[in-house]
């Protein structure tokens, strides 16, 4: 290795190494006086040695950019002989063998905090975040989600800079501190938490009041706090709030705890929102909306992150994780809860599929490039970059397999059983499967597989019909590719879910099964062979497996075309209809593809053609799925099924001619689709009108293919919501149109000032799939509304064009990765939580035709080899090249 190189690499941190801390920390009282440049933080914690500790054993607490002003010991000050504090550690070399209280006091400057962890500043106000180590930017603390403390805060700022002092927990006093310009508010939280989930906000804000009345009838005060002026736009947010309160009581029986729950939203914020107990803390892209602002899909993620963060309150708060490897034991588990939440509220089938959008575009190219990882990682450099589409949505799917495994009711004991035993617990994995294992007598441990083992498992699949005997077979094979420090895998129990679709449509029955585990209509997968032979089978069916994508497998079995044509009218399971036309959109775009390469046009099969149009006239069908079944697979999509040697520009090219292939079959069905869903009623988010809002834009968008691009200009004008005329928006400068320089004129000129709305407007010019854009992308680096420093305009920008340009950033000049890469290095001195992210874009760069990957390498080297790159970079581009 380099020498350079070798200065950015650390040691890991590992899941084997785990030590409780030698002291507990029971109680902090915080003293917090809020000021831009100079904060002083005065932390009072009552500490005792946990049993076993030796006398004398040496206190360690984290700390990160702090200066220490003091450090006493039950009142008495400590000597410098007693101490040694740097800005990243405080040991007290000696501290008394029973309970002690230690005060600690230290600066920290707010405005000068860029990386938005600890205290930061956001508009003219202060806010927090704490997860995963920000706390050690406020005090010296053991910043470790192990050690659980009860908070009481107190908060003291000028009235006019913060008239709202906010911390976890119950108001319990406040009031002005006589003869000055000051007041203060004091908070006190009775649960014991890690300091991850605390949380401070002090400004200015207009504030959105409103109650719930819990099931056991107790009233809680919900507020949520907004920038002035944005007053109107936090209504849905509200609603969300109380829908996914009452969800968790029905659901999962978990009521509120405390008297008041609050939101604030920040227009600076690393991440999308952050639980912290009482007192969430939103990136305000997930709580501001009003029709002419916010597209449905804003909508509908507001309403799932309110419910995510909502439902943290159990899993994560009141049951948080031991340490970080146990990540995914909150994330996952709190993910499937809000999807499940969502698919109560709006369609099951819909959300399903956009879940598995989602797992497939994000998760699956993790899982298969050098960034995998197993869904609860043994090492990590640095934690932040584990906040993974891995740990996030493949944690979701394994708890998701459980229920599948357990069924509905066992699942809920399970739950039950977790909540009940580990109510104020910090767990772990384990702690969590064995509620599953006891509330069902069944062995799980081949099922931890699922979170130690990293990389996609496949299953390949044959069938066989014996017409006299009445026997049908399948062979199932399963495998799962290599994965960084992981050459060989064992198998998995993988849940496939199932049908025998019979010539009418209609599953075929049978009179016995064996070869595998069968539980109702699931297939339970174990060995790394099963023949499964079904008796009794009238007719030669067509199978439809892994039914609501039942496992996060890739499923190789060799269907018809007709097969799958079939499948696509005629399967009862509505995710096996959608995932029927896009494996046979994916076999065709694959096809396309290699034509480009080889230099001929593309030839695309009418039948294929004809089916789309048919769907998207099929009134039985409910728009939202219609819209979902011709959304073609992504360029990404079809990158991640190509594999290797992959070349963007012929992916597109294929893609485009499919598409055109479509618009022109289908123009006269499109036409139809455009103009009888024009509606006259007023806007509504909810998810019928949404739907029929995506199908009718998807019938604009193919007939923009089709080459009637009138309709478009037409669409952006008489828009009057911001789903459809963003739509509008994306085609006129996606497709390059006359129009878009007119267009993107007005449509800044309306919205001049709306940050959220203004990143639409970067994003929709970032992701054109234009020779020209890289060269607008670095021009609008220079626009007076775009940012460094603010995540949401970086990402809406630079990250838009890295993760949602696939022509553009995978130019053949390499100009692309280079653009990228000199945007990672000057981040990264300001945000390297974001810079990090930013270069996780290049994560598939092995999978590149050789003279893009050797472009990609280079930039990656070229990151890697900066002196006093960030830990979070550093990590990312080691492993990227590891
Ligand atoms: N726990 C949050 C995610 C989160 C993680 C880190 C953050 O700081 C940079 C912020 C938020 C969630 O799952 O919503
Ligand atoms: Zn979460």
């Amino acid at each position: 290795m380099e020498a350079s190189a070798q200065t950015n690499r650390t040691d890991p941190v590992r899941l084997k190494d785990y030590r409780p801390t030698p002291y507990a920390i029971r109680t902090i009282d915080l003293d917090v006086r809020l000021d831009p440049e100079n904060t002083t933080v005065t932390a009072r914690s009552r500490i005792e040695p946990r049993e076993g500790t030796a006398p004398g054993t040496p206190l360690v607490l984290d700390g990160d950019e702090l200066i220490l002003t003091s450090v006493a010991i039950d009142g008495r000050a400590l000597g410098t002989a007693d101490y040694e504090a740097t800005d990243k550690r405080l040991e007290i070399f000696a501290p008394p063998a029973g309970a002690f209280t230690l005060e600690v006091g230290t600066r920290i400057a707010p405005a000068k905090n860029t990386k938005l962890m600890g205290l930061y500043r956001t508009a003219s106000n202060y806010c927090t975040q704490c997860e995963a180590e920000g706390f050690r930017r406020i005090t010296y603390f053991y910043d470790r989600p192990d050690v659980l403390a009860v908070y009481t805060t107190r908060i003291e700022a000028r009235k006019a800079e913060a008239p709202y002092l906010l911390s976890n927990g119950n108001l319990i006093e406040r009031g002005d501190i006589a003869g000055t310009d000051r007041h203060f508010a004091v908070w006190h939280d009775p649960f014991p938490k890690p300091a991850y989930l605390f949380a401070l906000v002090g400004g200015d804000f207009a504030r959105i009041s409103d109650t719930f009345r819990t099931m056991s009838g107790r009233d809680v005060t919900l507020e949520i706090y907004v920038e002035h002026g944005r007053e109107d736009r936090g209504a849905y947010a509200m609603d969300s709030l109380k829908r996914s309160m009452k969800w968790d009581e029905e659901a999962f029986g978990r009521e509120y705890d405390l008297d008041i729950f609050m939101i604030v939203a920040v227009s600076d914020f690393n991440m999308g929102a952050m639980e912290n107990k009482g007192l969430n803390v939103f990136n305000d892209k997930y709580v501001l909306a009003k029709p002419d602002t916010a597209t449905d899909q804003d909508y509908a993620n507001i309403e799932g992150v309110i419910a995510h963060e909502y439902f943290h309150n159990w899993t994560g708060n009141r049951i948080t994780c031991r340490d970080w490897f146990q990540l995914c034991l909150k994330e996952g588990l709190t993910v499937f809860r809000d999807q499940e939440f969502s698919s109560d509220q709006r369609s099951r089938p819909v959300k399903r599929i956009s879940d598995v959008r989602l797992l497939k575009s994000h998760q699956f190219p993790e899982d298969a490039g050098p960034l995998a990882h197993p869904v609860r990682p043994e090492t990590y450099h640095e934690i932040n970059n584990f906040y993974t589409a891995t740990v996030y949505e493949k944690g979701s799917e394994v708890v998701r397999m459980l229920k599948t495994l357990l069924g509905a009711e066992t699942f809920r004991a399970g739950m039950d059983l977790y909540f009940a035993r580990h109510d104020g617990d910090a767990a772990t994995i384990e702690d969590f499967v064995a509620c599953f294992a006891e509330a069902s007598g069944r062995d799980l441990s081949q099922f931890m597989l699922w979170y130690k083992q990293s990389g996609t498992p496949e299953l390949r699949v044959a069938q066989g019909y014996d017409a006299s005997a009445k026997r049908y077979t399948l062979t199932i094979e399963q495998s799962c590719p290599p994965t960084p420090g992981q050459p060989t895998k064992l198998p998995m129990t993988i849940p496939v879910r199932f049908g025998l679709v019979g010539p009418n449509g209609a599953d075929l029955a049978f009179e016995a099964v064996s070869g595998a585990e069968v539980a109702g209509d699931v297939i339970v997968v174990t060995e790394p062979k099963h023949e499964v032979v079904f008796e009794g089978v009238s007719a030669p069916p067509v199978p439809s497996l892994l039914r609501g994508f039942s496992a996060p497998v890739r499923l190789a079995l060799e269907l018809s075309a007709e097969a799958s044509l079939f499948l696509l009218a005629s399967d009862n399971d509505p995710f096996n209809r959608w995932q029927a036309a896009q494996t046979l959109a994916t076999t065709a775009l694959i096809e396309a593809t290699r034509a480009v390469r080889a230099g001929a046009v593309p030839s695309i099969d009418p039948k294929l053609v004809d089916a789309f149009a048919r769907v998207a006239v099929d009134d039985k069908v409910d728009p939202a799925f219609r819209a979902l079944t011709l959304a073609l697979p992504a360029e990404a999509d079809i990158a991640r099924e190509i594999g290797s040697d992959v070349d963007p520009d012929a992916i597109f090219a294929g893609r485009d001619a499919l598409k055109k292939a479509i618009a022109t079959g289908g123009r006269t069905a499109f036409r139809h689709l455009y103009e009888s869903l024009a509606s006259a009623e007023a806007y509504s988010p909810d998810a019928a009108s949404a739907g029929r809002r995506a199908l009718r834009n998807s019938a604009l968008d193919y007939l923009a293919h089709a080459g009637e691009t009138d309709s478009v200009m037409e669409r952006y004008r008489t828009a009057d919501n911001m789903t459809d005329r963003l739509a509008a928006l994306g085609l006129v400068v996606g497709l390059g149109l006359p129009e878009a320089e007119a267009a993107l004129i007005d449509f800044y000129s309306r919205f001049d000032g709306d940050g959220l709305v203004i990143d639409k407007w970067f994003t929709v010019q970032a992701t054109a799939p234009l020779a020209a854009t890289l060269d607008r992308v670095r021009a609008l680096t220079e626009h007076p509304a775009f940012s460094l420093t603010n995540p949401n305009r970086f990402r809406s920008l630079v990250t838009a064009f890295a993760t949602g340009n696939q022509t553009q950033f995978n130019r053949p000049d390499g100009a692309g990765y280079a653009f990228v890469a000199d945007h990672v290095l000057t981040l990264d001195e300001i945000n390297p939580q974001v810079a990090a992210r930013l270069l996780s874009a290049f994560r598939s760069w092995r999978a590149l035709e050789p003279r893009r990957r050797a472009y990609a390498e280079a930039e990656l080297k070229r990151v890697l080899d900066k002196p006093g790159l960030s830990r979070d970079v550093a990590d990312i581009a080691n492993r990227s090249l590891g």
